[in-house]
């Protein structure tokens, strides 16, 4: 058994007056510590984490079997780490530290049995910190809350389906249920858990997408058509500028620094826009190498940074666009021409909203110097074959969908769209986020999909929008929604203001939870409440018609298929396919679907979603050709399906991003030892720090102006857009290099101070990283003893 685990202060994690805050990370104790680290990312640290992962799994031999199996070009699984492309130029091992961990996590020998859920009620289990759940193991067979004894008892699967089937039979509303997925789910599995849920009647279909890249695919589908970037692997091998923004690669896309590196070598200009200086910026062990463990040395991964404040980079990238257009009232070589004149719509009206805002707006807004704008600006010009990349830093953000058609205005402005080496290149979160919006988990589905679906499947869709996360939530605490059901993930976690949302989530009839592993989601439940544990991507699932495989898609629209090759970690698991199949059959028990035939055979689910998907024809035969087959994006051909038929110039006002006098702006970012809502370890390895998550960067100015000095304890309160407030206690204040004006903290913890009103206008994405807050020293930050 692991070791007791800590008790978190409160189950919301907001810590209380006078005391130091308790992460959800493991809690080991000990001193912490930060110290300036500009050691490469990757390399001997990265090798011994994975081998203390490794030990702490108890799978030290299995371990790496599978990591040699891992995104291998044929017979192997994907790689359920991030969704970064696989390399294609022969090299068949291309993986990272952080996958391993990934992998590693779920292939652990620690099972959560019904003797475990017997001896700890879920009051109990409540107490425990996140990384304690998840540390107990896989779950094993499927478990359902008894209110009596408050445990998890075992149940049958059968009987788990009949109960899912008659709850959702007896809504008055098929509208009254909620169906979330998180971005895991297999392409196969995506499309029966949408037929089942619009056959049921509704488009309550919320997705971790809408906490993700929401934005980004609203500003790439009314810029250029289509929702998703343009560019593959091959466009970044072959970029000379690569723009990358907002994202903390060396973390959680570790294989860009592959990528990065290879660029750098060839003389390409590598810019990194981000308030903090992350490890990837820097010098790298590129992530195959450090497995090979041949060649041992650091390559540079970056020619240039520049630190906008949070939320800046829509006035850093117009100072560009400004510069870009100065330049070209003397040398129309500055921009294309060519193709702003025949693939195009509305420059004039962009050209004349730049040339309106004038540059100390920019300068102020986005906090970096004109000569530096100008600077970048230089490089573009220079730049034959520009690559722009982005993730959460601006997609969390009020004006997330402006700032990325910025990056679209940019990069038309020199043709650097529908030609080699060139076009906006979202990094996308979860290993297949992009997959389960192109097979149909979306909350507002265009009608064209919704009557292919119809035609194929002989259903009635429903037309009307669905819920999205941050509305599912909303109508759960109206109790407007009666049961919810989770295809993965961790929603209780994830989702914003931890207190509106264990509060929504009990007050349910039903939960569901599909998962791998325990986790706060399955404590914080509805007054009947489901467990139900399913096959990870590394496990071998054999279905009457023999071994199966799933397809995913990655980041750059790449699809191909994994199969799995460990034995199920319980005889009593079931693939998500199967589940989906049980829970669709007891809820419609009239459903002309073959549901039982699709999931003897998986072949023939994705016979049915080639007739339906755009992009999938002929499926089943291009899924196995040996690296899979690209989706078609028309915008990469130059052609734009909006609705002037060209991409569009969108002419945004420039918004007001600097906080409040008095105020800061925070993000809420990830470490380097963690995956989403699961904490490895209490390090952030790159940013130098050592067992503290209960912490704030922030501007040494910052810290002065409050009297703070390194470590001291902070309270955080944010302030919501409603008037309503939050607070955390007992944080500790870190000096680090970050714009003056802005901080930035761990995300699942403070989590609890984003408020559920607080999510964007135009993309409904909450503000993950773009708080309103007040620091201020604890109550008892000159208090003699200090627990810790
Ligand atoms: N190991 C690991 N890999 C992962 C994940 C994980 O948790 N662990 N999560 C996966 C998922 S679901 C996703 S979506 C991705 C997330 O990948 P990231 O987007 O890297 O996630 P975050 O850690 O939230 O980091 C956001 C980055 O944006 C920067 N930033 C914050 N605010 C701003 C801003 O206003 N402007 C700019 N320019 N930058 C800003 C932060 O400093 C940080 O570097 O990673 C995926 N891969
Ligand atoms: N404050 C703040 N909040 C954020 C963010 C942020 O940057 N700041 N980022 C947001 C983003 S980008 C995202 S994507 C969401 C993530 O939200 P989610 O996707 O909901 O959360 P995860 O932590 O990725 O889910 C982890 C759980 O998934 C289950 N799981 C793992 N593998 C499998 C599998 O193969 N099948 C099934 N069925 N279950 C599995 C395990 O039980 C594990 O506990 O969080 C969002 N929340
Ligand atoms: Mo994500």
């Amino acid at each position: 058994m692991s070791q007791q685990p800590l008790p978190l202060d409160d189950e919301l994690g907001r810590g209380a007056p006078g005391r130091p805050a308790i992460g959800r990370g493991p809690n080991r104790g000990g001193e912490f510590s930060q110290r300036d680290d500009h050691a490469p990312s990757a390399g001997w640290g990265a090798a011994r984490s994975v081998g203390r992962v490794l030990a702490e799994g108890r799978a030290p031999l299995k371990g790496p079997h599978a990591v040699l199996k891992m995104n291998h070009e044929n017979g192997g699984f994907d790689c359920p780490g991030c969704a970064w492309p696989d390399d294609r130029n022969g090299l068949h091992l291309d993986i990272c530290e952080n996958g391993i961990k990934h992998v590693t996590w779920e292939m652990t020998r620690k099972r959560v049995d019904r003797a475990f859920f017997a001896s700890h009620t879920v009051t109990e289990l409540s107490g425990w910190s996140d990384f304690a759940l998840e540390d107990q193991g896989r779950l094993t067979e499927p478990m359902s809350y008894d209110p009596a004894t408050d445990t998890y008892v075992p149940i049958s699967w059968s009987d788990a389906f009949a109960l899912v089937g008659s709850t959702l039979r007896g809504l008055d509303s098929p509208h009254q249920a909620s169906f979330y997925t998180s971005g895991r789910l297999s392409n196969e599995a995506t499309f029966l858990y949408q037929l089942w849920v619009r056959e049921f009647g509704t488009n309550n279909l919320p997705d971790c997408s809408n906490m993700c890249h929401e934005a980004s695919g609203r500003a790439l589908q009314a810029a250029i058509g289509t929702g998703k970037g343009t560019c593959d692997i091959d466009d970044w091998e072959r970029a000379d500028l690569l723009i990358v923004m907002a994202v903390n690669a060396a973390s959680n896309a570790p294989r860009m620094l592959t990528a990065l590196a290879e660029a750098h070598r060839r003389g390409a200009q590598i810019v990194h826009v981000n308030p903090l200086i992350e490890a990837a910026s820097r010098r790298t062990i590129v992530p195959h190498e450090f497995v090979t463990m041949a060649t041992f040395h650091a390559t540079k991964t970056g020619t240039m940074n520049v630190q906008p404040r949070i939320g800046g980079d829509l006035a850093l990238l117009r100072g560009v666009a400004k510069a870009v257009l100065e330049r070209a009232a003397t040398d129309p070589g500055a921009i294309d021409q060519q193709f702003v004149k025949n693939h195009t719509a509305y420059f004039e009206s962009y050209r004349d909203q730049v040339a309106a805002t004038p540059w100390e707006h920019l300068v102020e807004q986005s906090a970096v110097p004109e000569h530096e704008i100008r600077d970048l600006a230089e490089r573009y010009l220079a730049a034959s074959r520009t690559v722009i990349s982005w993730c959460l830093g601006l997609t969390q953000q009020e004006h997330g969908v402006d700032t990325i058609r910025e990056i679209v205005n940019l990069l038309l402005l020199r043709g650097n769209i529908g030609r080699e080496g060139a076009g906006p290149s979202p990094i996308r979160g979860h290993s297949n986020v992009q997959g389960n919006r192109t097979c149909g988990i979306d909350n507002h589905p265009p009608a064209a999909f919704l009557d292919r679906l119809d035609e194929a499947c002989g259903i009635t869709s429903p037309r009307a929008d669905g819920l999205d996360t941050v509305a599912t939530i909303e109508a759960m605490r109206a109790g407007d929604v009666k049961v919810f059901v989770s295809m993965g993930g961790n929603f209780s976690m994830a989702a914003p203001d931890t207190e509106a949302t264990f509060e929504a989530l009990r007050n349910t009839d039903l939960t569901v939870q599909v998962s791998t592993k325990l986790n706060r989601s399955h404590l914080v439940h509805g007054r009947t409440a489901l467990i139900l544990p399913c096959l990870g991507r590394t496990e071998k699932d054999t279905q009457r018609g023999g071994e199966q495989g799933v397809s995913v898609e990655d980041s750059m629209s790449m699809v191909h298929l994994s199969y799995g090759m460990r034995k199920p970690a319980s005889p009593q698991l079931l693939s998500e396919c199967a589940i989906l199949t049980g829970m669709a059959r007891a809820t419609l028990p009239n459903s002309a679907t073959p549901w039982e035939s699709y999931v003897e055979d998986y072949d023939r689910i994705r016979d049915t979603m080639a007739t339906v998907l755009d992009g999938f024809e002929d499926f089943n035969r291009r899924v196995r050709m040996p690296l899979g087959f690209r989706i078609r994006q028309p915008a990469r051909e130059r052609v734009f399906l909006t609705e002037s038929g060209r991409a569009e110039f969108c002419a945004s006002p420039l918004p007001d991003v600097m906080p409040p006098v008095g105020k800061l702006m925070l993000s809420t970012v990830r470490s380097h030892d963690q995956w989403n809502t699961t904490v490895y370890s209490d390090d952030d390895r790159y940013r130098g720090v050592k067992n503290l998550r209960t912490l704030l960067f922030m501007n040494r100015t910052d810290m002065a102006d409050r009297g703070l000095g390194e470590f001291d304890l902070i309270d955080i309160t944010s302030f919501a857009r409603d008037g309503s407030t939050r607070t955390v206690w007992g944080y500790r204040a870190i000096a680090y290099d970050i714009p003056v004006g802005n901080v930035i903290g761990y995300m699942p913890e403070l989590n609890v101070l984003c408020g559920i009103a607080d999510f964007s206008t135009q993309s409904d994405q909450p503000l993950m990283k773009h708080q309103i807050v007040s620091v201020v020293p604890a109550a008892s930050a000159a208090h003699p003893q200090d627990p810790r």
